[in-house]
């Protein structure tokens, strides 16, 4: 055990980074050596995600890592969960679809003609999600997937090509719907019964795991050492922000707020009963066989796809603090965020005023009250949940983590601790780095021990912000 370094690779739904982390048993400190922007693009059939022009980010960012940092001794890749691309004889066949695209709804009906979502929950323990990995499979173009020999999830699918091993991280892989959640295999009766094909889905590999050695091409090109390794991470981001929350888990609950805000407990049991399933609580994988019990709130995408429009409108940048300066000084109605009108890409204020109106919800008026109509709404939808989760989990919840880009926002802070009536604990910001990073420090043994002794480094390091409730 002495302090070493690590690559971590993590792709955001709306932009990645590499970030170089150095840990020792007292010390976790991170540098970010890049941050690209990911804009997706509708190209043809849909909404497609730009990978291969993110994979040749990624280079760069690791080449420039390296440089810096050549004693750099394992590399590891985490990003959103869902998508896939598909490849035959090692060719992707087509940039892989965004979740957001409306063809999933195609899949979410043939699929649930063979099987009911209470079915499906008993078998993969999975809420219902219409992006979920098996809706996009069963939309997915027949001769096409027919054609295809592997289908890899996104961080899977950037290892395939630093390493050229084809395995699928168990994490992610909880999130396609067919895994048998009890065994964590792949569930081969489902994949069949629902037809599709079951030689497409690569061998497990779990957080930890080697996956393999840099490709020598690619190592060259990095300048880094071809022996160097590609970790294994809890490659769903979820998992890896999970990892580095610094929480007593019998007693809190967490929320990982960027994009989506996921909120729930961490169990050591599946919770596959009806109160789960009617509260759309998932059972996903997480790292060390722990299993995220948690639901997916829509989160902070409302916020941004709000401010993209009304930036797109008038032409120039809003910034997003004076914004959210003047919320705090505005009323704003609670709306339910979750509704599925605000899933897609687009103009959120008609479908919030729609939503007002039919709720008989006065609408907000001005920019200041939509935002803080938006915040109010993810704070209740926030408690809420919390609550769902403390019950069903079985947990008694004391405090609540906030961890992501959502721990910076002082008044959803604010105003979840108020809504809750329980102190919020803001921070680590970039806590799926550091879930990355800890996995795989811990592998080259720069540290040790369970995800409790990991959870302190964070802790002793990365002091979170507290905000008490209000009355
Ligand atoms: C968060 C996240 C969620 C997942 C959603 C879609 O980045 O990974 O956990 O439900 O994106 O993949």
């Amino acid at each position: 055990v002495g302090t070493g370094a690590v690559a971590a690779v993590d792709l955001g739904a709306t932009s990645g980074r590499v970030i170089v982390g150095r840990v020792g048993p007292d010390t976790l400190e991170t540098t970010t050596v890049t941050r690209f922007s990911n804009d997706p693009v509708v190209a043809g059939d849909g909404l497609h995600w730009n990978l291969v022009g993110m994979y040749g980010s990624v280079l760069d960012g690791l080449r420039e890592a390296f440089r810096a940092s050549p004693e750099i001794a394992s590399i590891g890749v985490d990003s959103w969960a869902v998508d896939y691309g598909l490849l035959r004889r090692g060719r992707l066949l087509g940039e892989p679809f965004h979740y957001r695209d409306e063809r999933t709804a195609r899949g979410v009906e043939t699929v649930h003609a063979r099987l009911p979502h209470a079915e499906l929950f008993e078998r993969n323990g999975l809420q219902f999600l219409p992006f979920n990995t098996l809706y996009q499979l069963a939309a997915e173009d027949r001769e096409l997937l027919e054609f295809a020999d592997t289908a890899l999830l996104v961080p899977d699918l950037i290892g395939y090509w630093l390493t050229g091993v084809a395995r699928a991280e168990v994490t992610n892989a909880s999130t396609t719907g067919l895994l048998r959640v009890l065994q964590a295999a792949w569930d081969d009766g489902l994949v069949s019964s629902l037809g599709l094909p079951r030689g497409i889905l690569p061998p497990l590999i779990a957080p930890g795991d080697r996956l393999g050695a840099l490709r020598p091409s690619v190592a060259a090109a990095l300048g880094a050492s071809d022996d160097t390794p590609v970790t294994a991470v809890g490659s769903h981001d979820t998992a890896s922000a999970v990892v580095a929350v610094p929480m007593q888990a019998d007693a809190a609950a967490y929320i990982s707020c960027g994009t989506w805000g996921l909120v729930g407990v961490e169990v050591e049991h599946l919770v596959l009963g009806r109160a789960a399933l009617e509260a759309n609580f998932t059972n996903e994988g997480g790292v060390d066989g722990r299993i995220r019990l948690l639901h997916n709130v829509m989160g902070l995408w409302v916020l941004s796809e709000a401010v993209r429009q009304w930036e797109r409108r008038e032409g120039h940048r809003i910034d997003l603090p004076t914004l959210l300066d003047a919320a705090e000084e505005a009323d704003g109605p609670v709306f339910d965020v979750n509704d599925p009108r605000f899933l897609a890409p687009g103009d959120m204020t008609p479908r919030i005023d729609a939503w007002c109106d039919e709720h008989d919800v006065p609408r907000p008026r001005t920019r200041a009250e939509y935002t803080r109509s938006i915040v109010e709404s993810l704070a209740q939808a926030f408690a809420d949940s919390v609550a769902d989760a403390a019950r069903i989990g079985g947990v008694d919840v004391r405090s609540i983590h906030i961890v992501g880009g959502g721990s910076l926002n002082e008044l959803l802070c604010q105003r979840t601790a108020d809504r809750s009536g329980m102190p919020v604990l803001a921070g680590p910001v970039e806590a799926t780095a550091l879930g990355n990073v800890l996995v795989q420090a811990r592998a080259a043994g720069f540290v040790s021990g369970s995800l409790e002794s990991l959870r302190d480094l964070v802790a002793r390091t990365h002091a979170p912000r507290r905000y008490e409730p209000r009355a």
